[in-house]
């Protein structure tokens, strides 16, 4: 009856998981991403969850969109690389895009998937077909985890680690509750949940959770309203896939992810002030806050 270990994430704990940049390091060393996001009116999800993963240290990243929208990914984004996705001419991925998403993972460390998808039915059944398929580390926030509303089951046949991001919204969504309940109890909600799922769930928002499968527990202390704003969970979403790509363990790539995350919404807000403050901002801010872990 003593519930789960519980950690305060620090800023030493966080610099002692970092990976290092051995002088002879090249780009290869710090881990290939594949997101998977994105549908008509929220390619912005797909960029900030592609950038932010640059920005947390991923050597490479590419962003599969629907092909509809493709050539607009690559108007928009530079150092991130794109792929196109087949869609139903409607901006909307379709199952068959499972197969394609499988072979552009032959080279990659981890997959993230699932901002700004949409929750189409095709889009529903891709996941669903998706996961049991996927070998390599996977990060599965918003529309991804939409599509398994109720069926949290589903996360056990991943043959990999998986941190799920839910806000509490995705929450009450995935364990069929209401929103209340999951605050009501944010801690333990997300302990049971990743110790049924053999996941990691970080259930974002105002203090921040991050449950491993075996019962620790870690609480995020940065972060601050401000953030909340339309992108924001796209970018962490992006933060902590990057981080698994550079070898962190799971659980370690979700509460640092959740510490730099928030410490970059922290210092965007002292130079933007908390009401202007948009998700590109804490993207942008992402070095600083890297920086100032050290
Ligand atoms: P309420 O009712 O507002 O109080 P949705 P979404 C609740 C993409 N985006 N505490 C909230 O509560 C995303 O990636 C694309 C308590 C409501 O019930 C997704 O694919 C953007 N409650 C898609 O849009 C920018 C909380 O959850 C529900 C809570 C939809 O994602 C925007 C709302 O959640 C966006 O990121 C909290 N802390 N947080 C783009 N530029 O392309 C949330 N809720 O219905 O899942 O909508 O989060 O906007
Ligand atoms: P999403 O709803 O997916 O865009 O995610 C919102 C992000 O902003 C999550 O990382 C939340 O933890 C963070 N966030 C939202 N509201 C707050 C708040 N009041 N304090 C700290 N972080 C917040
Ligand atoms: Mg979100």
């Amino acid at each position: 009856k003593d519930g789960p270990q519980r950690y305060l994430t620090t800023r030493e704990l966080v610099k002692e998981w970092m990976p290092n940049r051995r002088s002879s390091a090249h780009k290869g060393d710090f881990g290939r991403v594949l997101v998977v996001a994105g549908s008509r009116g929220m390619t912005g999800a797909a960029s900030l969850c592609g950038e932010a993963a640059l920005r947390v240290g991923a050597g490479l990243v590419t962003v599969a969109v629907p092909e509809t929208l493709h050539s607009i990914m690559e108007a928009k984004l530079t150092e991130v690389m794109t792929a196109p996705l087949p869609d139903s001419g409607n901006g909307k991925l379709v199952r068959e895009a499972k197969q394609r998403i499988i072979s552009l993972l032959e080279d990659k460390d981890v997959l993230a998937i699932g901002p700004g998808l949409s929750t189409d039915p095709e889009v529903v059944a891709l996941v669903k077909e998706l996961l049991p398929a996927v070998h390599v580390p996977c990060v599965l926030d918003a529309d991804a985890l939409n599509a398994l509303a109720g069926d949290g089951e589903t996360l056990r046949k991943v043959q990999a680690p998986v941190v799920v991001t839910p806000h509490p919204g995705e929450m009450a969504r995935l364990t069929g509750t209401k929103i209340r309940e999951i605050q009501h109890d944010r801690l333990v909600v997300a302990a049971n949940a990743a110790a049924a799922w053999n996941v990691v769930v970080l259930l974002k928002g105002a203090r921040t959770v991050v449950a491993a499968p075996k019962g620790a527990v870690f609480i995020n202390p940065t972060g601050n309203p401000g953030m909340a704003t339309a992108g924001s969970g796209d970018v962490l979403t992006g933060a902590v896939a990057a981080l698994m790509a550079q070898g962190l363990e799971a659980s370690r790539a979700a509460a640092a992810g959740a510490y730099i995350h928030g410490l970059a919404g922290d210092l965007a807000a002292r130079r933007k002030g908390m009401i202007g403050l948009v998700a590109g901002d804490i993207a942008a801010a992402l070095p600083e806050a890297t920086m100032e872990i050290g």
